[in-house]
């Protein structure tokens, strides 16, 4: 028998244990045990077959990292067919999370078997596929067409209980699988109990499924492989079993051969390596009990409340009782968000508000803090006397963190006597829903120290992307330059109309000037001011549109109205009719004459000055990897996660040729378009960005 696959006869009953860590993931060596398996249980008069995985799961799926490779038999859909097709009674006890093909395995059992923690589902189409070994063909016939839909289409993770109750479970039993999957064997056996393959069940009446498609493409924005599923769940309806899953597998084949389905798999394990860095092995982070948090507003009390659900005790400064009482207003609120979705309990949130948080006005307090967060106001001079009064009062081996999201960490570490102690961390806001966290890597701060910020993200359910000092560090320097682009895109022809749809199109959730109104146009407002006070270059190109609307306080979905009006409520947004004027008025006085720009070229531009500054921002250290971009931008900034990320967007666009579009801006704009050495030097070599994640 094979390794990854045990055979063992108890009684009548052939056990066929998995053992494939860490997920048990059904590879080539997994599948032909099963096959093997049931054949010798045959072989060996077995009356049934028990299937079960050892370690912390069920068979989680089929293996990705086989995926784009020549496939190898066994495949899956035969080797589920094998195992259903088995004269003798199978059962499949299912544990931790029995996913995509490892459910499409239980589906082929004749019985079905859980412990109550047990987490099911078919996420295929989240990396881009389908059920592809039976799942559109047997669970629709098992559970109904709309129950069946709601668990494709959406790929989400269906609990033990609610599994029972829609019928994809025959039994909850406490207890380790084995043993549960034994005794139901047993049972069945005495009970004489018949085969019960799903296949031979009736499949349900068909409906429109065209109108279920459009449906499912639009709710996807884009995304292919949950309508294309659809198409499965029809051929389970209008086809009889063995078409249906000849139909399946044309289908997964389809979406296997997608950039999108090549997008998501890079996303899936782009975010799982991110965490993954030399630098740390073996590095152990510093003590996370005890957390304090300076600024209690937005941001801070976002903060606060992240940490606060992730069982942290937080101490917040504030300058005053009475913001710090507001601080507390602001948490509570959140934590009613929380309260209201039924992630916690009332006595929870009690817990929290009341015991957890302690709110302060002197430093003193945070004497025995293990980490501090500063979240106050984005000045220097004001985060130094932060600094300055943290290094006197807290503890020797305190980690000291600063929420900037662009000034210099260096500078602001060089006021303390303990440089290596301090670090960014750098939320989004706001910081208790958004899942990024840029762990701000400063000249001298310690290993154990980054490692510390990393395992605070991980308490805090962040994915965290180390990032070294810029301005800006890795999200917000590339979102300066895109959103540059944009705006030079506007005094050249474009309307911030047709970009934000040309962009909303390409898959991002909102354009960038919805995203403006979103976060506030005072914020771009204060930017600019700052720049030129400091003295801009002069081949940047300025422009006083954006500053006449905030002078008018037009400050975005705050005031009701920005780039577009929000009289009518902020989700239905129309043009506000001032804009193009403004911007024509820019034109004029700087002698543009607009010209055409199609959606595709906006696209082009958009992503090319995207992806030019990210190759900066790797080539110069700033990101490790060109996977610690693409998570930046999938988790900071709405890019649409079936493209991969930026860089992985770029790699299957083709590099040289995106260089070659820069090139040749770069004769009109050389300031703006200088190209990043890093893809001239990837260009150059024949490499991809892919290809430096692999070095
Ligand atoms: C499918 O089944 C298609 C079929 O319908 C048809 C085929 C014909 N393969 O996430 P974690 C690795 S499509 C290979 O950190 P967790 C993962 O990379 C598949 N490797 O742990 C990581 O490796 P490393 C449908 C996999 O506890 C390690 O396992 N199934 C796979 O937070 C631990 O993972 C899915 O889409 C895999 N399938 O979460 C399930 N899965 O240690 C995808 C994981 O080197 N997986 N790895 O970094 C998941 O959702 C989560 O990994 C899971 C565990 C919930 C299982």
């Amino acid at each position: 028998m094979s390794e990854v696959i045990s055979y063992e006869k108890i009684g009548d009953i052939a056990v066929l244990a998995a053992n494939n860590p860490p997920v048990n993931a059904l590879g080539l060596a997994v599948r032909q045990g099963l096959v093997d398996g049931i054949e010798r249980a045959e072989k060996e008069g077995a009356r049934a077959v028990l299937i079960y995985g050892e370690g912390r799961t069920f068979f989680a799926g089929a293996d990705i990292r086989e995926f784009g490779k020549p496939p190898v038999g066994p495949f899956l859909p035969d080797v589920c067919s094998r195992i259903e097709s088995s004269p003798l009674i199978v059962v499949s006890a299912l544990h931790g999370t029995a996913l995509g093909g490892g459910l499409e395995i239980a589906l082929a059992s004749h019985y079905r078997i859980a412990v109550p923690k047990a987490r099911m589902g078919l996420p295929e189409v989240l990396i881009g596929v389908m059920p592809g070994a039976g799942g559109t063909q047997r669970l629709p016939r098992l559970i109904g067409i709309d129950k069946s839909l709601d668990v494709i289409t959406s790929g989400r993770q269906v609990g033990a209980k609610e599994a029972l109750k829609l019928g994809i479970l025959d039994k909850i039993v406490d207890g380790e699988p084995r043993e549960i999957g034994l005794a139901y064997a047993q049972e069945l056996i005495d009970a004489n109990a018949p085969r019960r393959p799903v296949s031979e069940m009736p499949a349900p009446a068909p409906v429109d499924f065209d109108a279920l498609y459009d449906a499912v493409l639009k709710k996807g924005r884009g995304l292919l492989a949950p309508a294309v599923a659809v198409r499965g769940i029809q051929a389970c309806c209008e086809l009889p079993f063995d078409e249906g899953m000849k139909r399946e597998r044309e289908l997964f084949a389809q979406l296997m051969n997608t950039d999108q389905r090549q997008g998501l798999i890079h996303a899936f394990f782009a975010e799982r390596a991110v965490g993954k860095l030399p630098e740390l092995e073996g590095v152990a982070p510093r003590a996370l009990n005890a957390i304090g948090v300076i600024g209690g507003g937005t941001m801070g009390a976002g903060i606060a409340t992240s940490a606060l659900l992730s069982g942290l005790k937080i101490t917040l400064i504030e300058m005053s009782p009475k913001a710090a009482e507001a601080a507390k207003g602001r948490i509570a609120g959140n934590l009613q968000g929380a309260l209201k979705r039924g992630k916690i309990s009332p006595e929870t949130f009690e817990e929290l508000t009341e015991k957890a948080l302690t709110l302060a006005t002197d430093y003193a307090a945070l004497k025995d803090a293990d980490l501090v967060i500063e979240a106050v106001f984005e000045e220097m001079s004001v985060k130094k006397d932060v600094f300055t009064k943290l290094d006197a009062i807290c503890k020797p081996g305190a980690v000291l963190a600063s929420n900037t999201s662009y000034l210099d960490i260096n500078e602001i570490a060089a006021v303390t006597s303990r440089p290596a102690d301090v670090i960014g961390l750098h939320f989004f806001s706001p910081a208790h829903v958004m899942k990024l966290l840029e762990i701000v890597v400063a000249d001298k701060t310690a290993a154990d120290v980054v490692a510390t910020g990393f395992a605070l993200g991980g308490k805090m359910g962040k994915v965290s992307v180390r990032a070294g000092v810029c301005d800006g560090f890795i999200g917000n320097r590339i979102l300066s330059t895109y959103r540059t682009c944009a705006d030079y895109m506007i005094l050249d022809g474009a309307s911030p109309y047709q970009i934000d749809k040309a962009l909303e199109e390409f898959g991002f959730a909102m354009g960038p000037y919805a995203v403006a109104d979103l976060a506030g146009l005072d914020i771009g407002w204060a930017v600019r001011k700052r720049k030129r006070a400091e003295g801009m270059n002069p081949q940047a190109r300025d422009f006083t549109y954006a500053d006449k609307l905030c002078e008018d306080g037009h400050f975005g979905q705050k005031t009701g109205m920005g780039y577009y009006d929000y009289s009518a409520g902020p989700k239905s947004r129309v043009p506000n009719p001032e804009v193009m004027p403004l911007i024509e008025a820019d034109r004029a006085a700087q002698g543009i004459t607009p010209r055409v720009f199609t959606d595709e070229e906006i696209v082009r531009r958009y992503m090319a000055a995207m992806v030019n500054e990210a190759a900066k921002v790797v080539g110069e250290g700033i990101a490790k990897r060109p996977l610690d971009v693409d998570v930046t931008l999938l988790y900071g900034y709405g890019f649409p996660r079936y493209r991969g990320g930026p860089l992985k967007w770029a790699d299957m666009q083709g590099l040289p040729a995106l260089l070659d579009d820069i090139t040749s801006w770069a004769e009109a704009d050389g300031y703006f378009w200088a190209p990043a050495p890093l893809l001239e030097q990837l260009v150059a070599e024949g490499r991809s960005f892919d290809d430096l994640n692999r070095d």
